[in-house]
């Protein structure tokens, strides 16, 4: 049993109980025990949670009933919706621990999901992406995973190696002498299988940008308008803007979307000779930002542009792929934007889809059309890149006439380490290792 919603004051909270005699239990405290306990699987029910055996009222509720193998564990299972108080929430969780149910672990629910069936591990880690995902591209890609693409890909990888070692083994089954011809062996479609197996784990880079985000900053002097950029990117008035030098004397950060990529986009304190000790730690600490950030768009007022010392050291950087140099303040400026820079008004929002375009460029390269399924689990990742190593030998085994063993001993241990992807083949420590992670309630 576990609140699958946050403790906190909200309109309905959600307590999910799961497990055999289930229904029994929760009939116990509820003003319908009856009609709880005949009741069909994926229905609701409208009652009071009661103290136990005692008529008094603890909150109005509808219940969510599940019988096996239904539901998102398989089990018996009943979602207590209540209302979202938190003494109300308190005091449900309080009877339900007396009828004798106690709560539950991070992940657990989906862990019982998993070993009774209802998903394979690929599925399991989706759940949890998707939870955090932090852009709507990024939590679309992860529904993708949940409705099985990547559990699918993987287990058509899966048939063809078990056909390829089935053609390994049938010839080491008969001795040389009683082979009517010499031994045969697909290296094309091993080759063929490689290839999905690397362009899969090719897509992990850009599956990770879009699962973890990444730190873009604005940089540049003050005044240049980095603070109108960081409101315009949130379509927001977050960060004061104003004509005084040195307004912004800390860090500001927000998370937005650029192009589905969730991007941790920080406004940061203008770069001059502070006047103030004050401002000279923010300069400092936007520095750091800088620094740390994936991105940075360096930004100047165009009609005011570049000291000979700022232009050196621009021309320095400028092969640096982690500047992006943005001229702004063009309707005001009479100087066009030099070579390379994209010429934006903060203020008005001219050039800002194109500045948007570009930044998706920088950050994902080609990655933006690898299309809809993409890994993003490190766990994934390993696993396919054994998958590939010991295709890549099985390959070299072949080619160098090693003996057929060697050979099916490689394509083996492929096929464990996809088995291991979707949880076919695993054990107990990798188990607690993925649920644990889980939020207390999923
Ligand atoms: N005309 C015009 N004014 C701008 C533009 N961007 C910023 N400003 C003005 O420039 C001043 C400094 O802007 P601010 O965003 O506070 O700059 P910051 O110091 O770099 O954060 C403010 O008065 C803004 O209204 C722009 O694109 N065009
Ligand atoms: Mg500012």
């Amino acid at each position: 049993m576990a609140l699958a919603t946050p403790w906190g004051e909200s309109a309905l909270a959600v307590i999910r109980c799961s497990g055999e005699g289930t229904i029994n239990l929760v009939a116990g405290v509820f003003s319908r025990p009856e009609a709880l306990r005949g009741e069909e699987n994926a229905s609701m029910l409208h009652g009071y949670i009661t103290a136990p055996e005692k008529p008094e009222k603890i909150d109005e509720v509808m219940l969510a009933v599940f019988r096996p193998p239904h539901g998102y564990t398989g089990e018996e299972s009943v979602e207590i919706s209540s209302h979202g108080s938190l003494p109300g929430i308190q005091k449900i969780l309080e009877v339900l621990r007396s009828q004798g149910f106690r709560d539950a672990a991070p992940g657990e629910f989906s862990l019982r999901g998993f070993l009774n069936g209802k998903m394979d591990l690929t599925r399991a880690e989706a759940v949890q992406e998707i939870i955090g995902a932090k852009s709507r591209r990024a939590q679309a890609l992860a529904l993708n995973r949940l409705s099985g693409a990547l559990w699918e890909r993987i287990e058509q990888l899966k048939q063809g190696l078990t056909s390829l070692l089935a053609a390994v083994e049938v010839q080491l089954d008969y001795p040389e002498d009683e082979m009517e011809a010499a031994p045969e062996l697909p290296l094309d479609r091993l080759h063929e299988l490689e290839t999905g197996l690397l362009q899969l784990l090719g897509t992990y880079r850009t599956g990770r940008l879009y699962q973890e985000g990444v730190r873009v900053a604005i940089s540049g002097a003050t005044n240049a308008g980095k603070s109108s950029l960081f409101n315009l990117f949130l379509r927001e008035d977050r960060s004061i803007v104003s004509g005084i030098h040195g307004t912004t004397r800390d860090y500001i950060e927000s998370w937005i979307s650029i192009q589905g990529v969730p991007v941790r986009l920080f406004d940061t304190a203008g770069l001059r000779d502070p006047e103030h000790p004050v401002e000279a730690e923010g300069i400092k600490r936007s520095g750091q930002v800088v620094e740390s950030a994936a991105l940075v768009l360096y930004l100047v007022d165009a009609t005011v542009g570049l000291s000979p010392a700022e232009w050196a050291e621009v021309e320095e950087r400028w092969q640096d792929p982690r500047y992006l140099y943005v001229w702004n303040k063009t309707d005001i400026a009479a100087e066009p934007p030099p070579s390379g820079w994209i010429p934006i008004s903060a203020e008005i929002g001219n050039g800002f889809e194109q500045l948007e375009a570009e930044i998706g460029r920088r950050l994902l390269g080609s990655g933006g059309d690898q299309g809809d399924l993409l890994i993003d689990s490190p766990r994934q990742q390993q696993l396919l890149e054994r998958a590939a190593v010991s295709l890549k030998e099985a390959g070299g085994a072949v080619e160098a006439g090693v003996a057929l063993d060697f050979v099916a001993a490689d394509l083996k241990d492929a096929l464990d380490a996809l088995g291991e992807i979707t949880g076919e083949v695993t054990s107990a420590d990798i188990l607690n290792q993925i649920f644990g992670d889980f939020c207390v309630g999923k």
